[in-house]
């Protein structure tokens, strides 16, 4: 039986194209188990398929499904009709079903307004997946009843079975990176938190589970011999229980993982134990959702953090080296310009090198929705519009567009204002064991000023600065790759061709086969004049394309012309 796992594109095209072209990370765990029980599968990142239903058809048709799955988040529901439409069309015997987050809360919905979809499974859904793939394989519905965490259509009516038991050893399941290659990892399922914004606590429950130490650094190791050195790791707060997360540092340590991660956190749960553990094993970054400014604001949408937890975490996250990242929603109930002003303060007290700023969204499955459902009268038949999501704004008369707009704007203008002065602030534990990462954590954030996320930002002054300092800064700890080379690039785009070789020709000492400080290194040489130096800098680079390029220029001005011409010819092979 051939099934087919599809993540679908969602109704809007995203500005960040990151923010949802990435699968969710249940799909290969329920890919996995179906993989394991000898199924068919194929997982397709559908995220950018819209606007093409030819092709949507081409595919399906070829690979001939007999069931497919889609991966529902909310966004991305009318992508997951749309193709499911389409598969019906080229073979009505084709079983539909939805899963994931979206469709779990929203079941009777869906069931009740699209014919297309057949089934749905309700929450945790790698084994109530199997079950129904087996009943439809043995084409055995009668029993689909007795499979729990599913629902489906009956004499016309929508029913629902019992949940599904949470599976409680999430080691039973099979290791996804054994059949897929990916980089958004979890080892947990669960929040203890109640946040009102977030549908994780009623989906996962207040209960968390833990894959073993042993069972997430198999997965990332399995991940890293396929060449994927970097990871997100997307538990909803990782840092949950101190020793299994040092325990879990302390094997990537042991296995010489070399990889670098991000993690999702909460301010009231880290300390300089596990910030120290880790740094050390390769976290640069830990996203906090501080949320707002005002402490009302926090107590109403159920946050449950401190302003001086906040502080402190913020300020501890960066002594250590790891870049804190802050994610801010605005347009709250109560929202006013004094809470924006609370915001405001707050940022500049705890001084975020990154900010997410997020308008206050309502999902189903969160407590804000039922709230919205209570307020306003209105039932899951909204979602028949064409709309991806509903703003809380939108719902409340005290708040308008005009308003939450002008907000936004505000607190990003602050932000990026300052956000000069948030980086000269930075200060590091002086600890020596420490100089190494603290050097590739100032150089990585130099970086984001000149090549990353901060290069296109029109608010933030004088970039350029701002990296030379940091990459400066990242040298007195330590030589590091990143800095020779972000300042041999400043220094050429100066014209300062001299300083610049100079630079990269210190560089290269401590790292002597880095392609892209050799490189350029060359460029340097050849816009002193110097060509015969910039070529046995780039001739270091015999399989590198960018070096044949340089190659061919210096041999030309040498004036060695069939040299020239044999290196052209192996470009033109290439
Ligand atoms: C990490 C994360 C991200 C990451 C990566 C997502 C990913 N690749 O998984 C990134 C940063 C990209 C992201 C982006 C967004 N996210 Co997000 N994200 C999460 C987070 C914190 C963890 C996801 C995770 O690890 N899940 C663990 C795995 C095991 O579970 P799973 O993927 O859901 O799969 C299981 C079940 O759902 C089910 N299942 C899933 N798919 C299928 C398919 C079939 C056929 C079946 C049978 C079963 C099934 O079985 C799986 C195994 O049990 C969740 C919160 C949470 N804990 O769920 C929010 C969450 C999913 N995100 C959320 C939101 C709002 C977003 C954004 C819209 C944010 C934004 N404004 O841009 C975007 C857009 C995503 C989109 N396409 O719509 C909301 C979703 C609300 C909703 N109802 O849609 C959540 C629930 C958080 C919240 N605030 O409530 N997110
Ligand atoms: S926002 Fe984070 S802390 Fe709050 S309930 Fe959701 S996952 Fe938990």
């Amino acid at each position: 039986m051939k099934i087919l796992l599809i993540y679908p594109y969602c109704l809007e095209d995203r500005l960040h194209a990151e923010d949802a072209d990435v699968v969710p990370i249940g799909l290969y765990y329920v890919g996995a188990l179906l993989k394991e029980n000898n199924y068919d599968v194929e997982i397709l990142n559908w995220h950018d398929i819209n606007k093409t239903p030819e092709r949507i058809n081409e595919i399906i048709t070829k690979k001939k499904p007999d069931v497919i799955g889609f991966s529902i988040l909310h966004a991305n529901r009318w992508g997951g009709i749309e193709i499911a439409r389409i598969a019906k069309a080229i073979s009505n015997k084709v079983k539909i079903v939805f899963g994931g987050i979206g469709a779990s809360f929203l079941w009777e919905h869906f069931l009740r307004h699209f014919k297309e979809i057949d089934f749905i499974v309700t929450g945790e859904g790698e084994y109530s997946f199997l079950n129904l793939a087996r009943c439809i394989e043995q084409k055995n519905y009668n029993d689909i009843e007795n499979i729990k965490g599913i629902a489906f259509r009956q004499q016309g009516n929508v029913v629902r079975t019992e949940d599904a038991p949470l599976t409680r050893n999430l080691d039973r399941l099979p290791n996804p990176a054994k059949y897929f290659d990916y980089q958004y990892v979890s080892s947990t399922r669960g929040c203890p938190g109640n946040c009102t914004f977030c549908g994780s606590p009623r989906f996962w429950g207040h209960k968390v589970r833990f894959h073993s130490p042993d069972y997430f650094i198999e997965q990332l190791e399995l991940l890293s011999r396929k060449g994927i050195s970097f990871f997100y790791f997307s538990d909803d707060t990782f840092t949950i229980k101190k020793n299994r997360v040092i325990e879990i540092c302390k094997k990537i340590l042991e296995r010489d993982l070399r990889i670098t991660w991000v993690a999702i956190s909460r301010v009231n749960i880290v300390d300089e134990e596990i910030l120290y553990w880790m740094r050390r094993a390769g976290c640069i970054q830990i996203s906090y959702g501080v949320e707002s400014g005002s402490e009302t604001i926090r107590n109403l949408l159920c946050k449950n953090i401190k302003t001086n937890q906040i502080k402190k975490a913020f300020a501890l996250t960066v002594r250590y080296g790891i870049l804190a990242r802050a994610y801010f929603i605005y347009g709250s109930p109560g929202e006013s310009w004094a809470t924006i002003k609370e915001t405001m303060d707050l940022i500049h007290e705890i001084k975020p090198l990154s900010i997410i700023f997020y308008i206050l969204d309502i999902f189903p499955g969160t407590a804000l929705y039922s709230d919205f459902k209570k307020r306003s009268k209105v039932t899951d038949d909204i979602w028949l519009k064409q709309i991806e999501d509903i703003m809380y704004f939108e719902t409340d008369p005290n708040l308008s567009q005009e308003l939450i707009l002008a907000f936004g704007n505000t607190l990003r203008t602050d932000y990026y204002e300052n956000l000069p002065d948030f980086v000269n602030g930075i200060e590091l534990i002086d600890k020596e064991e420490f100089y190494e990462m603290h050097a590739d954590f100032l150089s990585r954030l130099a970086m984001t000023f000149t090549h990353g996320d901060y290069a296109t930002i029109e608010g933030i002054k004088e970039k350029e600065n701002i990296s030379e300092r940091l990459y400066k800064k990242a040298l007195s700890y330590h030589p590091d790759y990143r800095a020779y080379l972000g300042l041999g690039i400043i220094a050429q785009k100066k014209r300062a061709y001299k300083e610049s070789a100079r630079i990269l020709a210190k560089g290269i000492v401590c790292f002597p086969d880095s392609e892209p400080l050799n490189i350029c290194l060359g460029i340097s040489y050849m816009n002193l004049g110097e060509y015969a130096r910039a070529l046995s800098s780039f001739l270091k680079f015999q399989d590198s394309q960018e070096a044949h390029y340089y190659i061919a220029q210096c041999y030309h001005a040498l004036g060695e012309f069939e040299k020239e011409s044999a290196i052209l010819k192996k470009v033109d092979f290439l």
